[in-house]
């Protein structure tokens, strides 16, 4: 499924509704079972008001699908790509392998190996097509989204400002944290 946070001209890819001029991120995810992490992501994206659109996409379910994806990310306008994917993860690297657009790669945590191969399938890209790869599982798709923040307030000044905002915040509520008495 699919959804947008701002909406625009909105058009159909394969079924799906896609946001045809304003999503900057696309969130890319192997099943709907990788949305308990995925959501991470979006959340952040959604308090930062950045566009963003979320589909299901499966390397080796759907690989046309995941082709054409990539294929024709950079012409609709996206920025850059979150993938998640947990097991034999190759969803990130094989959408970097189709498209030059910044691939963010999230490993999901995976029912046998706790997301240990999600990670190592991809953070382990041979030489020439990168994928940066965050931290198993919330934490990754977390900072995958803030470092898409951080890659759009190259040339997005209130952006920056937000995210440095936001970094202040998480700053005050340390400062404020206490430990419980000992006795
Ligand atoms: C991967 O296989 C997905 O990214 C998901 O993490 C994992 C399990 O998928 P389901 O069996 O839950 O659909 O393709």
């Amino acid at each position: 499924y699919c959804r947008f946070h701002q909406t625009s001209l909105i058009y159909l890819f394969e079924g799906h509704e896609v946001n045809h001029l304003q999503a900057d991120v696309g969130i890319v995810m192997g099943s709907s079972s990788d949305w308990n992490v995925m959501q991470h992501a979006a959340s952040i994206l959604r308090d930062f008001d950045v566009s963003y659109e979320n589909l299901i996409i499966s390397a080796h379910r759907t690989p046309d699908k995941m082709f054409d994806y990539a294929q024709t990310a950079y012409a609709r306008g996206l920025k850059c790509i979150i993938a998640g994917a947990g097991g034999a993860a190759h969803l990130p690297g094989m959408l970097a392998a189709k498209t030059t657009l910044p691939v963010l790669g999230v490993p999901v945590t995976s029912r046998h190996l706790q997301g240990i191969d999600s990670l190592l399938s991809i953070v382990q890209m041979p030489k020439g097509i990168p994928v940066a790869t965050f931290a198993i599982g919330e934490a990754g798709a977390a900072n995958a989204a803030l470092f898409a923040i951080a890659l759009l307030s190259i040339e997005d000044r209130l952006l920056a400002q937000r995210l440095d905002q936001f970094r202040q915040d998480q700053a005050d509520s340390v400062a404020a944290m206490t430990l419980p008495q000992e006795t």
